[in-house]
């Protein structure tokens, strides 16, 4: 850790790039390759992001490993070797410490420096960057590496701050872990983080109360230790395995059938045959078993009947699946991937709350108060979420041009041109933004296609010697339109999610990512052929 607490003189760079995950490692990489001075700044005091933060037990990525790390280098991809299906937290952890070192990427980071303002001064056309540790740097461009599940969500529930144990985030989970032997806990949501980590909670506690509000679906992940067999198949040709897959939804492995076609057009027995094959391949690609699952209300009725079915197939007491069974339409909020989440309702020590019929009143010292009942905890694990996309840049106190705040600016919802840029903020990026595929593609080719889209509109910058790049509003009221068409399309905005904003009291309801990776990468790629249309280009 560099400089806590002593403010500094000011440090002079080309590039700040916020954060040191897989967005803020590869842009670091990349301009340092352009021959640009870079100042990279994390709050964490390793690299990470994401998969430094989020610690807790079943922590593990719903994106398969093959699929789930870097291409731009090949000798990277080829020494690397994960060891499950689905790699968990602490070996994608390691592999972003092994790309830190391998690429000498510490080097650009200053560790333990959460970024509080950035201000752009237009007399210089450069951008004041401060930190909360007292370093103060000026730069020309600033990319906001700063991840789109980083801001935890920290529920108001009256009396948290009474309560005698302790209380965890799983995104702020203490890297010593948690020993939970013995303890009473109760764990508050039911999303991704809750299903793969209330399994585990629940080999250890005494007692495990889970505070249910919305019921979520799940597909098994079936993880397994990578078969080495299918790892040297895949790597015989990887660059090209990932070409074929970096454009589809969920990173989703391209040779896997059956897929496509509408599932009203199936009969009930084929539909049942095909959601099964799904359901034993396991994960995420269930949602890709027929084309019109995420566009017609009707074809998604089919899942998730399916998904109902088999809830109460598993659990085995009716009332308690009849609670666990999820009433809106499946994938509208994130789908989830677990490893014996619904089992887990079968055993005697673990309790549900559902809170649609027994809501919390209030967190007291020994445990939490509901309308119905007193439950008495040690621990409370709060599986709340995060404020998804926009909370970790808005946290910033970010002012563009005549010093206008970007929190005014989005108040009533983010505005980019392409999820990158967003007008009267110039040189300022934002990686897998708002507005971009990001979160509904795998996320780490996204990433890629963004820092080097940031990489390739830096180097054109400087090669016709101009130093200003802005998004012009009207390009940007364009595609904020587009976005937003585009989503009502589909089934997405017909629930109360993160990607909407709706699980964040007082967050403007709005669609944030945007839908189709690959039509998003020839869109980038058109407005970078057309000399960055819809941006203003300056010296
Ligand atoms: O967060 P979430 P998450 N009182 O927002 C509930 C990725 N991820 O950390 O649905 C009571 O999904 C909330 O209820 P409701 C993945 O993209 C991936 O689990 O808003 N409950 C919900 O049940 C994922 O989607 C992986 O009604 C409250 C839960 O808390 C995203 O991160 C693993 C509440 C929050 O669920 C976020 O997942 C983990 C309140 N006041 C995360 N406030 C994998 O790769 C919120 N809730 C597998």
């Amino acid at each position: 850790m560099a400089g806590a607490g002593m403010a500094t003189a000011e440090e002079r760079v080309d590039a700040v790039v916020v954060g040191a995950g897989f967005a803020g490692l590869y842009a670091a990489h990349r301009l340092s390759e352009l021959g640009l001075a870079v100042r990279g700044f994390e709050a964490g005091l390793g690299v990470g992001g994401t998969w430094y933060w989020n610690r807790y037990p079943g922590a593990r990525c719903d994106i398969e490993s093959l699929e789930y790390s870097y291409q731009f280098s090949d000798e990277l991809a080829r020494e690397w070797k994960w060891s499950e299906r689905y790699a968990a937290q602490p070996e994608i952890l390691a592999y972003l410490e092994h790309v830190a070192d391998r690429f000498d990427l510490r080097r650009h980071f200053r560790f333990g420096h959460r970024v509080g303002a950035a201000r752009y001064d237009e007399s210089t056309a450069t951008w004041a960057v401060s930190t909360d540790a007292g370093a103060r740097v000026r730069a020309r461009f600033v990319l906001l590496a700063t991840g789109c599940l980083s801001k935890p969500n920290i529920p108001k529930i009256p009396g948290l701050d009474s309560f005698r144990g302790a209380v965890h985030h799983t995104g702020l989970w203490p890297a010593e872990g948690v020993d939970v032997r013995g303890l009473r806990v109760g764990v508050i949501g039911t999303g991704s983080s809750a299903v793969q980590a209330i399994p585990l909670l629940a080999e250890h506690a005494r007692r495990l109360v889970v505070f249910q509000r919305t019921p979520t679906y799940s597909v098994p992940a079936r993880n397994r230790p990578l078969d080495p067999e299918e790892e040297r198949r895949v790597k015989a040709d990887y660059r090209g395995f990932r070409l074929r897959n970096w454009r589809m939804p969920f990173g989703a492995f391209a040779d896997q059938e059956p897929r496509g076609g509408s599932a009203l057009e199936a009969s009930p027995e084929e539909r049942r045959a095909r959601y099964d094959t799904w359901w034993e391949k396991g994960g995420l690609p269930f949602l890709a078993a027929y084309d019109d699952l995420l566009v017609s209300p009707e074809a998604n009725r089919t899942a998730a009947d399916y998904i109902r079915e088999r809830i109460r197939e598993i659990v085995r007491d009716p009332a308690l699946a009849e609670s666990l069974l999820p009433e809106q339409m499946v994938g509208c909020k994130r789908l989830c991937i677990d490893s014996g989440y619904y089992e887990t309702w079968n055993r005697e020590h673990v309790a549900l709350v559902d809170l649609r019929r027994n809501p919390i009143l209030g967190i007291e010292a020994g445990g939490v108060r509901t309308r119905a009942e007193r439950f008495d905890l040690d621990l409370l694990v709060l599986a709340t979420g995060f404020d998804a996309m926009t909370g970790a840049a808005l946290a910033i106190d970010l002012r563009g041009r005549e010093g206008r705040p970007l929190r005014e600016k989005w108040a009533s919802g983010p505005r980019t041109y392409l999820g990158l840029c967003t007008a009267g903020f110039p040189n300022l990026f934002f990686i897998t933004g708002p507005g971009s595929p990001s979160v509904l593609a795998n996320m780490v080719p996204a990433i890629e296609q963004h820092v080097n889209w940031i990489a390739d509109c830096l180097a054109h910058l400087g090669a016709r010697g101009l130093g200003c790049i802005e998004a012009r509003p009207e390009a940007e009221e364009a595609w904020v339109e587009h976005v937003n068409q585009v989503a009502g399309f589909t089934v997405f905005p017909t629930c109360n999610s993160w990607y909407l904003g709706a699980n964040v009291p007082g967050k403007p309801r709005v669609f944030m990512p945007y839908i189709g990776f690959g039509t998003y990468v020839d869109r980038c790629d058109e407005v970078a052929e057309k000399g960055y249309e819809g941006f203003d280009l300056r010296r």
